[in-house]
């Protein structure tokens, strides 16, 4: 059963009571409040307005009748505009968009001449949006419609707390059905035990047990064969006898092991609980060969930073890989099998490298047995084009094609099918889609920081924006990989469904329209259990606290500390310190305009407060515009030297070119701490945010955005703080507490030690990887116990993707192959 856009039976309290909220206000008739406020909003400009706009206009429009900030606030009107995302005005008809709660919207209508506020079906509002945009009326605005939702079969989340906890919500879903249909699971369970094999051998099952009865039977003498053994009997001594009972290798390396994993299975033959169930399951070794997409960009270990494609994926991927690896040997170890992992990265081999290993065929993962980077070329178009690398926002004619050679070259290094394939970011989970429905494996996506959320209504727009970013591509494809995953894997909550006040990235792709192109009724729904919280950590090589002073090279401190504490410009580096002794406020990222760095660098510039204790210390893209070949990268340049000069910082900040040895970023955060100083994150949406955790890790003081993944990171005041990056002096009222007056030594303390606590607790990649393979291997069985019922929906998208997605790259390869480098490439 499946979901509508606005659950029924919880929309029903929702919906009375937001109406009672509304009838309140509608009793006032017409000298009512929103009324006028509508009144308002319509003699504007704009016909779209998103919630920011309206809180600020309302606030405006209340000042000019008079009511006080007390009053205002405690309006009915102002309390129902708190959970209004977007108004649209369509002529005489006002449609209002409400999201009482995290993931309950609901869509109104308010016409100009009555009194009355009416359920508007989502269709008719995105028909509506397309009309105004397209200019004609909404009875001509014929156009596809996307609606997944009927297709969908599969168990949904009911309550909003738990979404992204699919995999508990999913056993206790499985154990409930061994109750209510134990035979039809238990056969599905029968059947999927002989199907695992690795390299030829059978593993757990022999396909010859012929029923659940001779299973029931057999386990019940293999357990008392079991028992009877020593405990540290190896398995090799056990096969004997349990192969005529029908167990393969695989149930553990020695007696205890084989006999506890049984026992497992006994119980859910007994006696089943969802705990069981998941904890069996997790057992089965059915995951060794791995893998991982990540095409566009550059993807190296060495001098790959700074592209405006390049950043915290890179890092995120390779810690990962690393964490994974050591994890599957261990669980194939304990499953008494001896096997080498392997893990692959699939990314595009980059002719013309530039001096980087881009253009390198295979490169082992560093500190790995088993790793490796492959790259693979796109095919070749235009070489002018396909030998160089392709900014992401052109990449989709090339992925189709990729995805077939992908296939061939992986089956040539792992000699098999990989048990399961990753797709990061929007290209990666396209074309990890492509390859995981050619090869029937499980499929997981990442999406790290997707576009769709950073552009203000980049969905509405996307036509003037298209030759530039092509969001047509990247949104259709964002949408086909989004409802076809298996499992995506999420690095907080409200990445899936934001916040009261914000929707989340995957929630913004429940319905949108792009005018002229299609409208998606229902498209991703976060209340489906295929999203899992499963956060990232710290490479724990590089990120440790600046008090464990035995574990760092002095040499290279000292070093560090003479370049940017008594450095002075020089190549890559800009401006010099007075005063090397005052508190550092530290930043690093990539040069963005979401990063925000500029917005601190003001923030400093304007406070005497902080002037007076403090130096600021950046380290980010490059000093010198001419060596940068992004756009945006360029305009944070000119601005940086532009603010230097209005607050008069040369002697109070240095700025240091982007450094690409880890070695380097991680004693850099220790010397902050070592003089006090603090880590200031100020990006203007941060999805995740390693610098937040790999600053805490390091005992760094940290302040960072509450827009995105720091909310969630940090909790306020224990382990760090949070800013409004949009403040200025909110920021700096945050920061002084930590750097000076009263007390500021003890915050400081609480702040630093809170920080590493709180990364070694939640954040590590030894968590991350025990939790995604647990939960790809419970992901794999659903895969393979809910085969028929998911048909529908591949096909949809199936279909979806050769209808939409393939005409539009197809229209995109044929412009690159007949003009030189594209706008946007750059
Ligand atoms: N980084 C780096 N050198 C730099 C800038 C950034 O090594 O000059 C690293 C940083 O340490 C972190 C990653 O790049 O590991 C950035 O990840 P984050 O999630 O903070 O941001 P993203 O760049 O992915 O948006
Ligand atoms: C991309 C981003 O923008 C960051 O916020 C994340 O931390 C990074 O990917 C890793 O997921």
């Amino acid at each position: 059963m499946s979901t509508t856009l606005v659950d029924e039976q919880e929309n029903q309290q929702v919906t009375e009571s937001r109406m009672k909220l509304l009838d309140n206000i509608i009793e006032e008739g017409e000298q009512s409040d929103l009324r006028y406020f509508l009144e308002e909003l319509r003699g504007k400009d704009s016909p779209f307005f998103l919630r920011d706009q309206i809180l600020e206009a309302y606030d405006k429009f209340g000042k000019s009748r008079g009511l006080d900030d007390e009053a205002r606030m405690r309006s009915d009107t102002r309390k129902l505009l708190e959970h209004v995302q977007e108004m649209v005005f369509d002529g005489e008809f006002a449609y209002i968009v409400t999201r009482r709660r995290i993931g309950k919207s609901a869509i109104y209508g308010v016409p100009r001449s009555a009194n009355r506020f009416e359920n508007v079906p989502v269709e008719r509002y995105l028909r509506a949006r397309d009309s105004i945009v397209l200019g004609r009326p909404a009875s001509e605005c014929q156009s596809l419609e996307i609606d997944v939702d009927p297709f969908v079969h599969s168990p949904m989340i009911m309550d909003a707390r738990n979404i992204g906890k699919g995999v508990d919500y999913f056993l206790r879903y499985l154990s409930s059905r061994l109750f209510s249909d134990q035979e039809a699971f238990l056969s599905k369970l029968l059947g999927f035990l002989k199907i695992h094999q690795l390299e030829g051998i059978q593993l757990m099952l022999s396909p010859t047990v012929p029923s659940l009865e001779a299973l029931r039977s057999n386990l019940m003498d293999a357990i008392e064969y079991l028992e009877k053994c020593d405990p540290e009997t190896p398995v090799l001594e056990l096969t004997s006898v349990l192969s005529k009972l029908g167990f393969e290798r695989g149930w553990g390396y020695n007696a205890e092991r084989t006999l506890s994993t049984m026992e497992l299975l006994n119980s859910i033959l007994e006696n089943p609980d969802h705990e069981v169930v998941g904890e069996f399951l997790a057992r089965i070794p059915m995951i060794h060969k791995i893998v991982i997409l990540s095409p566009h960009g550059w993807f190296a270990q060495e001098n790959v930073l700074g592209r405006p494609d390049t950043g915290g994926q890179v890092v995120y991927i390779l810690n990962q890989v690393r964490a994974l690896e050591n994890e599957i040997s261990r669980q194939i170890a304990r499953a008494g099998l001896w096997v080498e992992p392997k893990i692959i990265i699939l990314t595009r081999l980059i002719p013309e490298a530039e001096g980087t290993s881009c253009n390198v065929r295979l490169e082992p993962v560093e500190d790995t047995d088993y790793s490796y980077i492959l790259r693979i070329p796109f095919r070749r178009h235009n070489p002018e084009y396909s030998n160089k690398w392709i900014s992401r926002f052109e990449i989709w004619p090339y992925l189709e094609e990729y995805a077939i050679d992908a296939e061939k070259e992986v089956l040539k290094e792992m000699g098999e099918r990989p048990d399961l394939i990753i797709g990061n970011y929007s290209d990666g989970n396209i074309v990890a889609y492509l390859m995981s429905r050619s090869m029937g494996v499980t499929y997981c996506t990442i999406a790290h920081a997707l576009e769709k959320a950073k552009y203000l209504y980049s969905d509405l727009n996307w036509q003037s924006l298209d030759d530039r970013y092509h969001f047509s591509l990247q949104f259709t494809a964002d949408l086909i990989a989004m409802c076809a995953a298996d499992i995506t894997v999420t690095s907080t909550y409200q990445e899936i469904a934001g916040t009261p006040m914000t929707i989340g990235q995957y929630e913004s792709y429940r319905f949108y329209n792009m005018p002229g192109l299609y409208r998606v009724k229902s498209g991703a729904n976060m209340f489906h259990p295929r999203f899992n919280i499963v956060p990232p950590g710290v490479d724990e090589r590089f990120f440790f606290p600046a008090t464990a002073k035995g574990r760092r090279n002095t040499a290279l401190t000292d070093k560090l500390v003479d370049r940017i504490f008594h450095g002075s410009s020089d190549e890559s580096s800009r401006f010099h310190l007075d005063d090397p002794d005052k508190k550092p406020i530290y930043s690093i990222a990539r040069l963005d305009y979401i990063k925000n760095i500029t917005g601190l660098v003001e923030a400093f510039g304007k406070s005497r407060e902080l002037r007076d204790s403090c130096n600021i210390i950046v380290v980010a893209g490059h000093v010198d515009r001419a060596r940068s070949k992004d756009r945006e990268e360029q305009e944070q340049i000119d601005k940086m030297y532009a603010l230097v000069e209005k607050y008069n910082l040369e002697g109070s900040i240095r700025w240091l070119e982007m450094e690409g040895d880890k070695a380097k970023v991680g004693e850099m955060y220790r010397l902050m701490a070592d003089k006090s100083g603090i880590f200031v994150q100020p990006a203007l949406f941060e999805a995740f945010g390693l610098t937040v955790l790999e600053a805490m890790a390091c005992g760094l003081p940290t302040v960072a955005t509450r827009y995105g993944g720091p909310l969630e990171t940090i909790v306020h005041n224990e382990s760090g703080c949070h800013i409004n990056p949009n403040d200025h002096e909110e920021m700096v009222r945050i920061i002084s507490p930590l750097v000076s007056g009263d007390g500021h030594e003890e915050l400081w303390q609480t702040v630093s030690v809170g920080g590493i606590a709180r990364v070694k607790e939640r954040f590590t990649w030894d968590l991350h990887c025990s939790d995604l393979l647990r939960l790809s291997k419970i992901y794999g069985y659903w895969k393979y116990a809910s085969q028929e019922n998911s048909k529908p929906q591949q096909n949809y998208l199936d279909t979806l993707y050769q209808l939409l997605f393939k005409p539009m790259a197809q229209k995109l390869l044929e412009e690159h192959d007949s003009n030189g480098a594209p706008a946007g490439s750059q």
